[in-house]
């Protein structure tokens, strides 16, 4: 038997089993995050989505030493950008699209540097790494897949930015029956009224998408997990 844990949170205590959580880190790529590059030549200060990467390198060591699974995702499109809806294509700035040379390769596109995840938060051998078409890391990927074959059923929710991709794979989660925390630290937007509000709206309303903690406290209880030997 499994010790259950709790992490205290909005709108109230989070409970899990280490050996069904997961750790889920959303696009902390290159593309995004880099000054000079594909976010910040859309006007964006990638400072505040800079702001995560060091608690969040806290929180995934934190993770790695518990023995929770931790899985990397990266938006991005095949090189013949086949896996990209025209209007996903065609949205945005014309000299800044997807597919278009950037500052670090072409723009988020698989395989380019400016696609992959930043070094301070580089998986490790043999972790899980999601590449996503989309906005949520559910649509057209085996995340569902991977998830049921490790008997996950909770998730710790990373990564940026907050009201796009974060929020769109905790709806998704959140439909197919996952119970999402959201760390409020490790996660970013480039604006911050979107982060403020984002997360407000994940604990809203008794947590009708899930619960909201900052790193200190999951980290607390990930600790608690290492020092609490399973039953
Ligand atoms: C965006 C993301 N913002 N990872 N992607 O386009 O949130």
């Amino acid at each position: 038997m499994t010790a259950v844990q709790y992490i205290p949170a909005q709108p109230g205590e989070f409970s899990f089993e280490p050996s069904t959580l997961a750790l889920l880190v959303i696009d902390m790529q290159r593309d995004f995050l880099l000054p000079g590059g594909f976010g910040e030549s859309l006007g964006n200060d990638v400072g505040l989505l800079r702001t995560v990467i060091e608690p969040l390198a806290g929180l995934i060591a934190a993770a790695r030493a518990a023995g929770i699974t931790v899985i990397h995702t990266r938006e991005g499109h095949l090189p013949d950008l086949s896996d990209c809806p025209p209007a996903k294509l065609l949205r945005g700035s014309p000299s800044q699209r997807i597919g278009d040379p950037g500052a670090f390769g072409r723009i988020l596109v698989r395989g380019e540097y400016g696609h992959d995840i930043i070094d301070e938060l580089a998986p490790l051998d043999g972790e899980v790494v999601i590449d996503k078409p989309g906005k949520g890391a559910f649509y057209a990927t085996e995340l569902s897949d991977v998830l049921a074959r490790k008997g996950i059923s909770s998730l710790l929710v990373t990564g940026v930015t907050t009201e796009v991709c974060v929020h769109t794979t905790v709806r998704e989660a959140n439909d197919r029956g996952f119970e999402c925390l959201v760390v409020s630290d490790c996660v970013g937007s480039y604006f911050p009224e979107f982060q403020r509000v984002g997360l407000e709206m994940i604990a809203a309303q008794g947590g009708i998408f899930g619960w909201v903690a900052d790193s200190a406290a999951v980290i607390g209880a990930l600790t608690a997990t290492v020092s609490t030997p399973a039953q």
